[in-house]
């Protein structure tokens, strides 16, 4: 099973006679589902892996706050804004449960920081589109936080011990995030014509950026073939891709709305949707920066982390003086 998954996802794999000694005892431990922790020896790259992709996957939280931030001062009524607010304050709380779980790999939550606003380091792709309307909320809630618990509840189960704990604890918050978007879209897609409209144009703009969220095919997925042998990803990123959209289509068929693809149909033979890929050189474009909001996205995250400075600095010199006076005691 686990030599067919890597045979489809890629080579670059050691063999078990290319490992030195402590390679053969690691890949033992996560062959058994033992749970890496911080202390335990690891492979450099490893360590190198779970960084950029839990530190990713931090900063697509941090900076998936701002499309939804733009809306909620505009929300349409007092509840909706609310539940919208509740929501975005839980994605602070996913990235910093991810910063703290990436930094017990040895590297702080500035480095990373730095990192991101140098460019050295991403955030989801999905993230540099823009939200135009209200409708947008209820797309980014259904589709966006759709494909994230996608992808993220088999990560509950990663070989990273902190990584997996506060996988656990975000799934728990990110079903009611769906559940939000859908409940607007339903709204939309049951309001007036116009309100209809709007669902379907926001349909229509979201459905291939939530599928560039699970990655590259797996014909170009760089790091599948590692991740997995190492139980840092549980599938692939088709494999995943192809759930998100059994699982959406009779959403959106109940909803009364279309997906974006004429050549969308089931196919009885395989089980599953057959469906028009992405295109891939958009996601390429704008992995490297060359997307519709990915100047606005970068500049709002260095006037926050510049602006802040003097917050950080302060709050950094009260915990040195503590810490001397309590030493002192
Ligand atoms: N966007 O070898 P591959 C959320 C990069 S948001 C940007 O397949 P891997 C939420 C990839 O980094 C969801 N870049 O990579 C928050 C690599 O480039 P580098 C966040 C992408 O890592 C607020 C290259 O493409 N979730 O929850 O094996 C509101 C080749 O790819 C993307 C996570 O981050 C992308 N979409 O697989 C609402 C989940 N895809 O680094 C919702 C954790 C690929 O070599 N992450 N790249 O320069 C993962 O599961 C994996 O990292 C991915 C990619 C499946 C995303």
């Amino acid at each position: 099973m686990y030599a067919q998954m890597v045979k489809s996802t890629g080579k670059g794999v050691k063999t078990r006679e290319e490992m030195s000694e402590d390679e053969r005892a690691f890949q033992d431990k996560i062959d058994a589902d033992t749970k890496i922790e911080p202390r335990d020896w690891m492979p450099e790259e490893y360590r190198k892996t779970l960084v950029r992709q839990i530190g990713q996957h931090a900063h697509s939280e941090i900076v998936g706050q701002l499309p939804e931030g733009n809306w909620i001062t505009r929300a349409p009524t007092l509840e909706r804004k609310m539940i919208l607010l509740a929501k975005v304050q839980d994605e602070a709380g996913h990235g910093l449960y991810l910063y703290a779980a990436a930094e017990t790999l040895g590297v702080s939550r500035d480095e990373m920081t730095e990192d991101l606003l140098s460019g050295k380091m991403k955030y989801s792709s999905i993230f540099n589109y823009p939200t135009l309307t209200w409708a947008d909320m209820g797309a980014v809630g259904w589709l966006v936080d759709g494909a994230a618990i996608m992808n993220q509840v088999p990560l509950q189960r990663t070989s990273y011990g902190p990584y997996s704990r506060a996988m656990i604890r975000i799934c728990k918050e990110e079903s009611f995030h769906q559940r939000q978007g859908y409940d607007i879209m339903m709204k939309m897609a049951q309001g007036s014509p116009e309100q209809k409209r709007m669902a379907q144009d926001a349909l229509n703009r979201f459905w291939y950026p939530s599928l560039m969220m699970f990655g590259p095919s797996d014909a170009d997925s760089v790091h599948s073939a590692q991740s997995m042998a190492w139980k840092i990803k549980i599938n692939t990123n088709d494999e995943l891709r192809q759930k998100f959209v059994d699982q959406t289509v009779p959403q959106a068929e109940y909803l009364g709305l279309s997906i974006p693809d004429p050549d969308l149909k089931w196919n009885a033979e395989r089980g599953h949707y057959d469906f028009t890929e992405p295109d891939w050189q958009e996601f390429f474009d704008v992995i490297k920066g060359n997307g519709p909001c990915n100047t606005e996205r970068l500049g709002d995250r260095t006037r926050a982390w510049e602006e802040g400075r003097w917050v950080r600095e302060g709050l950094m010199a009260h915990a040195n003086k503590r810490a001397a006076r309590i030493a002192a005691e």
